[in-house]
């Protein structure tokens, strides 16, 4: 039944509201028959079944070319609430990717920025991104912002595995998806078939560039910086705020991804973190204004979500589950183990909130 024919009691009302119809128009009086926009769950994801998913995935789906559907071979993490979207949260999407070895995924570039975080790969396999390749190791971040060109590949003899980070539901939203593949661009034709970008940079091109210490004469787009973060320097970088005490009571010891150029946020859309829970550590609660999904890089424990009154969660993770935290919705963490301790990388959509000026953050 349309909104048009659901009857009220006033002929004259029920004739307006069909006239409206008629017309693409509708009274802000008329209840909507369907949300658009339903409350968001938390939820987690087994690594155990996501890895057995995408294992499964690797025999039965093939890698396509770059015009087949199965460009890539990444299982999305689908939020319960949002189906019809396949996606994490509202602007957010999480996949896990997986390049075989002697696999290559053809190069396109989109206006979503990606970002990959590294679960499984030992150093041979990478990202082309504008002509560089990011060497992909276990932890390492590689950054594929909004329109720069990347293409995967594996020339080992292992497995390549990956989380996928993408804003495209934002993008979507936005109405500001384009995509170009590399084969039907006009610098293509220089390359023996378009399908993977030629690599014009040394290793470690951008870090040396646009790190902290870089050539006087650098300058690229600060907005759009393709960049890799190692793991080793994070991690080093998560052990010394832990020696020297710098905990957070709400997050424990937590570090940001920080755009080398503006000291910024990771991307405009797209923020990244990495926290340790020391061993036995709980946190107190809070909640903010921007939705977040985690991955577990080693530990376990439980992240309480919502209030009582609003019927709380606890998320029970291992190494390498991810979860995710809607917005607004209180949430606290405990590491569960008395010796051990838990690292978590987790992204977020905080930074677009933060530049329209509607990020705010509530302790309890
Ligand atoms: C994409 O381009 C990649 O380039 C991975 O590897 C996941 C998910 C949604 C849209 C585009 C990739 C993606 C994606």
């Amino acid at each position: 039944m349309s909104q048009a024919e659901a009857e009220t009691q006033d002929p004259r009302i029920d004739a307006l509201h069909r006239r409206m119809a008629e017309h693409s128009l509708g009274g802000h009086w008329q209840p909507r028959r369907r949300n658009p926009s339903p409350k968001l769950v938390p939820h987690l994801w087994p690594w155990s079944i996501v890895y057995e998913c995408l294992m499964e995935s690797g025999e039965v789906i093939k890698l396509g070319r770059i015009d087949e559907p199965a460009k890539r071979r990444t299982v999305n993490l689908v939020n319960p609430a949002i189906t019809d979207f396949k996606s994490t949260s509202r602007t957010l999407q999480m996949s896990v990717q997986l390049v075989k070895p002697g696999e290559m995924a053809e190069c396109h570039r989109h206006t979503a920025a990606a970002l990959r975080f590294v679960v499984e790969g030992e150093g041979a396999g990478y990202t082309n991104v504008e002509g560089e390749r990011m060497i992909m190791e276990p932890g390492d971040l590689v950054l594929t912002p909004h329109w720069t060109w990347h293409d995967h590949k594996n020339p080992g003899e292992k497995n390549l595995v990956w989380l996928d980070v993408l804003d495209v539901h934002l993008i979507n939203h936005l109405d500001a998806n384009i995509h170009e593949n590399y084969s039907d661009s006009e610098i293509s034709d220089n390359y023996f078939d378009g399908a993977a970008q030629t690599v014009v940079h040394e290793d470690g091109y951008c870090r040396r560039r646009f790190g902290v210490l870089r050539p006087a004469s650098a300058h690229v787009d600060s907005r759009f910086l393709p960049y890799t973060y190692k793991w080793r320097d994070t991690l080093a970088a998560l052990e010394a705020m832990a020696a020297a005490g710098e905990s957070d009571p709400y997050d424990g010891i937590l570090l940001d991804y920080t755009n080398p150029l503006t000291g910024g946020p990771t991307m405009p859309t797209i923020g990244c973190r990495a926290q340790l829970l020391a061993p036995g550590e709980s946190t107190k609660a809070h909640r903010h204004m921007s939705s977040t999904i985690y991955h577990v890089v080693e530990g376990a424990g439980v992240t309480n979500v919502g209030s009582e009154k609003s019927g709380g969660a606890d998320l029970a993770w291992g190494t390498r589950d991810c979860f995710f935290v809607p917005s607004q919705a209180w949430h606290s963490f405990t590491n569960i183990s008395k010796s051990e301790r838990a690292i978590l990388f987790s992204v977020s959509d905080r930074p677009v909130l933060e530049s329209l000026g509607l990020y705010r953050e509530e302790q309890a």
